[in-house]
């Protein structure tokens, strides 16, 4: 069966912002991992929510809050389905993958970490799967551990091996590295973990936009990710946890619609997943994310993953090509990432220039200042794709290099 060719020109038609200009250059935009653009059908969404049907969701009896809390509900169904969950009740509605690590950090730490015992992270995580986990060691005595990495970019597997100890009471690992693009083998890993009865939380980011997720078959205990990385609005995001553990947490906020009965004396708490979602949420961000879920499902994120590989064989080869240029994270799998170093020239000055070609890419540590001193650098570049991109943008994205390169030279 011939298999169709992928409708770019029909996509970058759902992204309005892509018709910009900057500084009289069309833009090009290349810093996705930071945050993706949105689609038409995400932005009418929002707008419809508060033209016709904005009102608090769970507490009204009147249409407009059926309305608003049918959609809402809705959208965790979506949710739930599209990264496998057994039950929307797994799905907890969070600001970004950040809240949700700090959920399982305080949470989970506070009923089942203690004095002696070991979190295991790795070396190229971001700092929000460090800094709770972090706070969480300095309140209660327990140990940081961090798995190492090669210099491409992979994790020691035997290294890992050897840090699960009957003192790990949590693994704490990035899917998908947001400045090396490295796809960690997390099945192989979290099966390592569960032979020593340990739970793994993933930071999925990065991953969700680009690969199927499915918590089920992964197994993983918790699995974090941003909805403003997988094409809906800002300050969404999601936590998916086990049954098991979601039980047996205590609450993370007191508030709102987490409660059961409330009185001076003693409060009971709402089932789950309510009972971690304390006061109003970000509904009408919530419902753009299910939005986001249905566009990128009609894209095909399948079709959309084979796509963003070939753009990053494309780009890998001609960053390569040159002189002077240095990769940072040569993982075998990876996705639509590269972080790049130039002879001679501060990342910050290589993306101020691009800007001025209209390129936007991310300079700097990326929020991963340990993995930047794991390569003795203080900032890379960085390009991130998403489907939305083209090859010809990868071609503007190299002229602008070999410029900026003729200016510092
Ligand atoms: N990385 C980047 O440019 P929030 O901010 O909560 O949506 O996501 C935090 C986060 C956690 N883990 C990983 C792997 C991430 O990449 C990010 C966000 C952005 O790389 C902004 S720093």
């Amino acid at each position: 069966m011939k298999t169709q060719p992928f409708p770019i020109e029909q996509i970058r038609q759902d992204f309005p912002i892509l018709r910009q200009s900057v500084h009289g250059r069309p833009l090009v935009y290349l810093d996705s991992a930071a945050t993706s653009q949105k689609p038409r059908a995400v932005i009418d969404t929002l707008v419809r929510y508060y033209e016709e049907e904005n009102a608090n969701i769970h507490r009204g009896i009147h249409t407009l809050s059926e309305l608003a809390t049918a959609d809402y509900e809705a959208a965790r169904r979506k949710i739930a389905a599209f990264i496998h969950a057994p039950d929307p009740r797994n799905v907890i509605f969070v600001k970004g993958t950040t809240e949700a690590i700090n959920l399982v950090a305080t949470s989970y730490g506070r009923a089942f970490v203690g004095d002696g015992d070991e979190i295991l992270i790795s070396a190229m995580e971001h700092h929000s799967n460090i800094v709770p986990w972090q706070l969480l060691c300095e309140q209660v005595g327990a140990k940081l551990r961090v798995i190492p990495i090669t210099d491409d970019g992979e994790l020691v597997i035997e290294e890992y091996q050897r840090l699960l100890n009957p003192r790990t009471k949590m693994v704490a690992l990035v899917h998908v590295s947001n400045v090396l693009g490295t796809v960690n083998p997390v099945k192989q890993m979290i099966e390592m973990a569960h032979a020593e009865g340990i739970p793994v939380l993933l930071d999925g980011a990065q991953a969700v936009p680009h690969v199927r997720v499915d918590v089920q078959d992964l197994d993983c205990d918790f699995y974090a990710f941003s909805g403003h990385k997988l094409f809906g609005p800002t300050g969404t995001g999601i936590l998916f946890g086990k049954e098991k553990w979601l039980d047996s947490m205590p609450p993370y906020q007191g508030g709102g619609d987490m409660i059961s009965t409330v009185t001076f004396e003693k409060t009971t708490y709402n089932a789950l997943p309510y009972k971690f979602e304390a006061g109003t949420p970000n509904i009408a961000g919530n419902i753009g994310l299910g939005a986001a879920i249905d566009y990128v499902e009609g894209v095909g994120l399948e079709a959309a993953g084979a796509y963003e590989h070939d753009l990053l064989v494309c780009a890998t080869e001609a960053l390569q090509a040159i002189p002077g240029l240095r990769i940072i994270g040569n993982a075998k799998e990876k996705t639509g990432v590269i972080s790049f170093v130039l002879d001679g020239i501060h990342a910050h000055d290589v993306g101020t220039i691009l800007d001025t070609h209209g390129v936007a890419i991310r300079a700097g540590h990326h929020c991963a200042m340990p993995l930047m001193a794991r390569y003795g650098l203080a900032a890379t570049a960085r390009a991130s794709f998403a489907f939305y991109n083209t090859r010809d943008e990868i071609a503007v994205l190299v002229k602008a290099i070999d410029e900026a390169k003729e200016v510092f030279s």
